[in-house]
């Protein structure tokens, strides 16, 4: 089996402070591990990320024109970075992929969910995660965390930290509707608790994961 691991999240979840659990945690037991995260991933990717957090204000950006520069981005991440890292052997650790699409911008934008989903099959591929880790934190707090750390890196708020609450809100909706079809799949970690009880439960899962891998 291909090892490929997808966090998810709504902002400030700690998708990031988790996969340096992960990536340490997998190292130690000798396998080769890549980080990388969504939209990015690659310079195509990156570009398009500075495009679509940081795009000028006066111009709204269109839900349509959201969703496929998000794909866009993850075309060239999938094919320059991904597969050949999962053909390699090594074991493929992104932060978000689509589960994130599904639910910023089907659920939350309001983009036909079958639409969404059969342009992301398109994208992936087959280059699909075997396991999710879904960390869910209530918005109110993830949010607040995701702006601390903006304002603490002078960075100022990128164009979805400054949504509504309940634009984030209809982002959980989404990922736990993701929750319920892919049982299998996705695991949900409470990450409003303390940091080492989080990595507990997430070292837990992936050693059961590679137990059956
Ligand atoms: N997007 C992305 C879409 O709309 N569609 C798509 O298809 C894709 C791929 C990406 C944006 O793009 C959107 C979603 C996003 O809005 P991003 O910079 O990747 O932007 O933003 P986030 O994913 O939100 O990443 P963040 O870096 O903001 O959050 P993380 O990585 O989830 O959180 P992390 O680990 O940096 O932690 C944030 C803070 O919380 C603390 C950490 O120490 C840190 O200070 N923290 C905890 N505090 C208390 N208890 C815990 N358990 C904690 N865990 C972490």
């Amino acid at each position: 089996m291909r090892k490929f691991i997808s966090v998810e999240g709504g902002e400030g979840a700690g998708k990031s402070t988790l996969i340096r659990f992960l990536r340490k945690r997998l190292e130690e037991k000798g396998l080769e591990v890549v980080t990388t995260r969504e939209p990015g991933g690659s310079f195509l990717g990156e570009e398009i990320r500075e495009l679509l957090l940081h795009v000028r204000r006066d111009e709204p950006v269109v839900a349509k024109a959201e969703l496929f520069l998000f794909l866009a981005a993850r075309a060239q991440h999938v094919e320059t970075l991904i597969r050949p890292s999962l053909e390699a052997g090594k074991v493929v650790i992104t932060d978000r992929f689509s589960d994130s699409t599904l639910a910023y911008q089907s659920t939350a934008r309001g983009l036909t969910l079958g639409e969404v989903r059969h342009l992301c099959e398109l994208v992936e591929d087959h280059i699909t995660p075997s396991l999710t880790f879904f960390l869910d934190v209530d918005p109110k707090i993830g949010v607040r965390r995701a702006r601390k750390r903006s304002l603490k890196a002078e960075v100022g708020y990128d164009r979805l930290e400054e949504e509504s609450l309940q634009f984030h809100e209809r982002v959980r909706d989404g990922f736990l509707k993701q929750l319920e079809n892919s049982p299998e799949r996705i695991f949900r970690i409470d990450t409003a608790k303390p940091i080492p009880e989080v990595q507990e439960r997430a070292g837990e899962i992936l050693d059961q994961w590679l137990a059956k891998s």
